[in-house]
């Protein structure tokens, strides 16, 4: 893995305080984070965000609506209340501009490095993701599967499937 050492991903019960702990059957995961894009990948606003993107990693389709995301400073904003097929992406703009619509979230992330955690609908931490430092469109990305870890890729693929590994 490059730059593992930077990489950490946890699926943690300690750490999430607010969300409790669940070590269940993972649907709904982050497939890919970009802290800093340069016209990588625009919103409907025409602007260069901050994003995360999910995929649904499961064979049913997932109900958003149930989850919440939140960030290092405690900030969190429940999921678009919609569906997501299975293998599908959805795209959060992480541009602490709530009022743009239903998929901006009240917070953006540091290009210094930042914690996002994922809760399901029952209250419960999916994910924890440690963003390391990233560079300008770089991300953090996850290949192949769903418990596959989260690496460092030059080459995202905003708002579609990652593939098997990072593109050279
Ligand atoms: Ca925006
Ligand atoms: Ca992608």
């Amino acid at each position: 893995m490059p730059s593992g050492a930077r990489t950490s991903l946890l699926v943690s019960c300690a750490l999430a305080l607010a969300f409790g702990c669940n070590f269940g059957e993972r649907g709904l995961v982050v497939s890919e984070i970009v802290s800093t894009n340069d016209n990588l990948w625009l919103d409907e606003w025409g602007q260069d965000e901050d994003y995360i993107e999910l995929r649904n990693a499961s064979d049913k389709t997932i109900r958003l609506g149930g989850y919440v995301i939140g960030d290092g400073s405690g900030k969190r904003a429940q999921l678009p209340d919609r569906t997501l097929e299975p293998g599908a992406v959805v795209m959060l703009v992480a541009d602490g501009t709530p009022e743009q619509g239903a998929h901006h979230l009240p917070f953006k992330l540091s290009s210094l490095g930042d914690v996002l955690v994922l809760g399901d609908a029952h209250g419960f931490a999916v994910e924890r993701v440690e963003l390391p430092a990233l560079g300008i469109n770089e991300a953090l990305m996850r290949f192949d599967r769903k418990d596959a870890p989260l690496v460092l890729c030059k080459r995202p693929s905003p708002n579609a499937p990652n593939g098997a590994k990072c593109a050279k």
